[in-house]
């Protein structure tokens, strides 16, 4: 499509939208301001780049042997690189710390420190956006029996909590020096496969084990706590220890962010509804958006009906600036750069559709009592012609429209990962 086609189609679609009584051009405007964070492990398979070893237990399993993923820190960055020429706005890198770029030296997970990751901060600096954190307490020995935090092993919990006491300052770093808080994201694996007979110990010890981690004051200007439930894993099946109750109710005593990520509840509950419930409490949370298929498969994000619900309750609530919106999905049968980029706009572009809403005309029907009208709208605005929109954004913001990433993509896995063994 060339651009005078393209803007020509969304002269048109605005007068649909002007209809209905929505300002375009600052929904345009309010979307260009929204930064996505990317998560890094979709490049390697959240395999991390410590030494040999890769993922092992924590109940996180990427599927599929897709030819190129990014086998060291270079790599990565260069792919991340390419997935951000192909999204409208400004976004930032979700790093985990199992990523270090210490030149090659093994670091323990309890001694990591800024230095280790400055590679990364100068990166993201040259590139101007902003980052996030995530201690990681899987993929490691001192993880293999399924228990970090929670762990009986009073020296292994000491392990764990050093290491995430020590993410925080790396995150705090991060965030100093980017000049954007980095939001540093808690997640443990802890849990049972079989039931337990002590449901109540382990909770204990995470409780005070997290107390420990976040004992440090750190400026919230430079690094935001956030913590991360999960209804069950491979291996925590029937029990885990940081559930969701746990951890709301650990974030609103403590003041920190809860993480929400939507593969991490029964298939049938939606993420979209807790936002506003849990935002009635809390200054700020965490979305680690994903698509759970029959369970937490953490498949690629694209325009479903649940994540259209996300995107409607940031904007129906004004909690876009409340919000801090991550990915975690990661898919090793497809092409990876595809992955993240298929993921990445179908969240921007999700939040576009909910920019576009009448918002204040369907409140009024709702508040009139008019719930006919209220569903008569919502269900034409299924059918306006948001693509339009979609394309010209992208056109603006001077990325691929339409399918034209596809061709870069593949442009990219004949010079770059192809070449890759
Ligand atoms: C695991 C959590 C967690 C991870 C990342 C890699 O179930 O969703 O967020 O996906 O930390
Ligand atoms: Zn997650």
């Amino acid at each position: 499509m060339n651009s005078s086609a393209i803007e020509s189609a969304y002269a048109l679609a605005k007068d649909r939208y002007t209809e209905f009584g929505v300002d375009v051009e600052q929904a345009l405007r309010r979307l260009a301001s929204v930064a996505v964070s990317l998560h890094c492990w979709q490049g390697d398979d959240v395999g991390g780049f410590e030494g040999p070893g890769g993922l092992s237990g924590g109940g996180i399993l990427a599927t599929g042997n897709y030819p190129g993923k990014a086998r060291n820190v270079d790599e990565l960055r260069r792919d991340v690189e390419k997935v951000l020429e192909l999204l409208p706005g400004r976004h930032r890198l979700n790093l985990h710390a199992m990523y270090p770029d210490a030149g090659g030296a093994a670091v323990e997970r309890d001694q990591i420190e800024p230095a280790h990751f400055q590679g990364w901060i100068d990166w993201a600096k040259d590139l101007e956006i902003g980052m996030d954190f995530n201690p990681t307490f899987f993929s490691h020995p001192k993880a293999a029996d399924g228990f970090t935090l929670a762990h009986r092993d009073e020296s292994i919990r000491k392990f764990w909590i050093d290491h995430g006491a020590a993410c925080r300052r790396i995150g705090a770093e991060m965030g100093r020096q980017l000049g954007t808080p980095c939001v540093t994201n808690l997640w443990i694996p802890d849990g049972m496969k079989d039931s337990p007979i002590d449901r109540r110990g382990p909770r204990q010890r995470l409780r005070e084990s997290l107390d420990a981690v976040f004992a440090e004051s750190i400026d919230p200007a430079h690094n935001l706590d956030s913590v991360e439930s999960k209804l069950f894993g491979i291996g925590s099946e029937s029990y885990v220890v940081g559930s969701h109750e746990f951890y709301l109710a650990y974030a609103v005593a403590n003041k920190k962010l809860l993480c929400l990520d939507s593969g991490h509840f029964h298939p049938t509950e939606s993420i979209a509804d807790k936002i506003p419930a849990v935002l009635s409490f809390l200054d700020e949370i965490l979305l680690h958006v994903s698509r759970g298929i029959r369970w937490d498969s953490d498949h690629v994000v694209t325009a479903t009906d649940d994540l259209r619900a996300i995107a409607e309750e940031l904007v129906r609530g004004d909690y876009l600036g409340r919000v801090h919106i991550g990915l975690d999905f990661f898919d090793a049968s497809i092409n990876r750069i595809a992955a993240w980029t298929i993921g990445a706009r179908a969240m921007i572009r999700q939040l576009l559709v909910a920019l576009l809403e009448p918002t204040a005309r369907l409140r009024q029907f709702e508040a009139d009592g008019d719930y006919t009208s209220r569903l008569a709208v919502l269900e034409e605005l299924k059918t306006l012609p948001f693509g339009a929109m979609w394309d010209y954004y992208c056109l603006k913001h001077d990325v691929p429209v339409g399918t034209a990433w596809m061709m870069e993509t593949r442009q990219y896995e004949k010079d770059v990962l192809s070449r890759r063994s």
